[in-house]
């Protein structure tokens, strides 16, 4: 009979290349030896240390996709995913750290910026030296990015811009920012910009009091009159697609990143249960706690394939966003449940920041929210399924 491995139920580590999991187990080492010790202290005390950033970079963990001569190692994106899951396996604040530099501030500034634009900033973002953000939210264009209010104004060497942009991750700690505006010069037309910290008139105060992904900083970005030369704009993209490029990749690295956060949660809940008696037996021997386990077991695994069926079809260029949409919605949706019920299994222990589950759990909220909130990507799939869009 074959054997089945619970840890690895469709035997996802012979679907790998070598390459892809020499960085996991890079990403994973890296992510249980520096960030474990210190996420409970960072999580409690709602601090992010930047150093992070020049420690990923230093693993060459920023930036994956991104060529060799760029600063990144050219690798695959299910590479990239690997490395989400490994570092959500810890925090899901720390891996949107990794992924706000990697999907949101070095994919655009790649794809769509000049080659003086990807020579200036690529290597240093790629290294950590300078950490990025991605505005795209503002107070009241969220899940509906095209009634974006900030706008960019033609002047004789370049742009003005003004505007408010909110619930911004990395944003008060960032030297690059890449903004999306509606550029008069360009038919009121969304175009991207990339500032840099220090410009007359920009500000990033923090938002504080947050109860979730308290590991990863989060701001505005205040715009008031910011005058930038012609060379802040990303030249080769105009209209939504351009952010919605970056989304994609992001959204695509969050649905492996989340079943990171799952599998602790769910390992946790294991090793809780075979250690934890009551009624003169393991918890894990009663059927109801084998029964969440097998659910946990079974979505995380199915999970776990459609990534890296769309991964593969990824670096082929060959993915649909909708695919994309199925993944995220499907794997926040799920992670969220595991990591509820995770914390149902521990018991009193489970609120207990030493349990950590509490916090995946408060965490996925807000990963269930960002890049398009659970109901958004139904709505995506609901159009694609009937040709009837159902947003307005
Ligand atoms: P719609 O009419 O559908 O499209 C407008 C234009 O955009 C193109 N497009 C895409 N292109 C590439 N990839 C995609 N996924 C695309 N989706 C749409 C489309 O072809 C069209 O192009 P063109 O040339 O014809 O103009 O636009 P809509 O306004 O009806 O969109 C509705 C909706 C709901 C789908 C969309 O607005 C949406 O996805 N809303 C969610 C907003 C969102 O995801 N925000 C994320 C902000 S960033 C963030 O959360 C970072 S958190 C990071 C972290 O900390 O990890
Ligand atoms: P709304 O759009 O106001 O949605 C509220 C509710 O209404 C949701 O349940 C939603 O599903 C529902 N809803 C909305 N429209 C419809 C509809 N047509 N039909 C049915 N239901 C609907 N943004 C960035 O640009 N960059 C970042 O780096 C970034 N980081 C973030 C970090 C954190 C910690 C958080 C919390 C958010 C971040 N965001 C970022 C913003 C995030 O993308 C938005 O919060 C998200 O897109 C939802 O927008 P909203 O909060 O305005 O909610």
């Amino acid at each position: 009979l074959a054997r089945f491995d619970w840890e690895d139920p469709f035997r996802l580590e012979t679907q790998l290349t070598e390459e892809e999991r020499m960085l996991r187990d890079a990403a994973r080492a890296y992510a249980q030896e520096k960030l474990q010790p210190r996420v409970i202290k960072a999580f409690a005390e709602e601090e992010t240390d930047p150093a992070i950033f020049r420690e990923m970079g230093a693993m060459g963990l920023l930036g994956v996709t991104i060529p060799e001569e760029y600063g990144g190692l050219g690798a695959s994106y299910v590479a990239y995913g690997l490395v989400a899951r490994e570092i959500e396996r810890v925090d899901s604040g720390y891996r949107s750290m990794m992924s706000v530099q990697s999907s949101l501030v070095m994919y655009p500034i790649y794809a769509y910026g000049s080659e003086e634009q990807r020579h200036k900033y690529l290597p240093k973002l790629a290294s950590g030296e300078w950490i990025g953000c991605f505005g795209l939210t503002e107070p009241d264009a969220g899940s509906d990015p095209a009634s974006l209010k900030t706008v960019a104004k033609k002047t004789a060497t370049g742009y003005v811009l003004s505007g408010t942009k909110m619930w911004i991750s990395n944003a008060p700690i960032a030297d690059v920012f890449v903004v999306w505006a509606k550029s008069e010069a360009h038919g009121g037309k969304i175009r991207g910009f990339v500032l840099e910290k220090g410009l007359k008139g920009l500000s990033a105060p923090k938002i504080a009091g947050k109860l979730s992904l308290r590991a990863s900083i989060t701001g505005e970005i205040v715009m008031e009159d910011v005058e930038v030369g012609e060379d802040a704009l990303l030249p080769n993209v105009e209209g939504l697609k351009g952010p919605f490029g970056c989304l994609n990749r992001a959204r695509y690295g969050i649905a492996w990143g989340v079943l990171g956060a799952a599998e602790f949660c769910m390992n946790a809940a294991r090793t809780y249960g075979l250690d934890r008696k009551q009624f003169n037996k393991p918890l894990a021997q009663t059927q109801l706690y084998q029964l969440k386990l097998a659910n946990m077991l079974t979505e995380i695994s199915l999970g776990l394939q459609g990534c890296l069926q769309v991964g593969r079809l990824m670096d082929e260029a060959n993915a649909a966003p909708e695919m994309i949409s199925v993944i995220k919605r499907n794997n926040c949706g799920k992670a969220l449940d595991v990591a509820r019920m995770a914390r149902d299994m521990h018991g009193g222990n489970g609120i207990s920041q030493e349990f950590q589950v509490i916090r995946h759990m408060v965490n996925l909220e807000t990963v269930n929210t960002y890049e398009g909130t659970h109901d958004v990507h139904a709505l995506i799939l609901g159009r694609a399924i009937t040709g009837l869009q159902a947003f307005f």
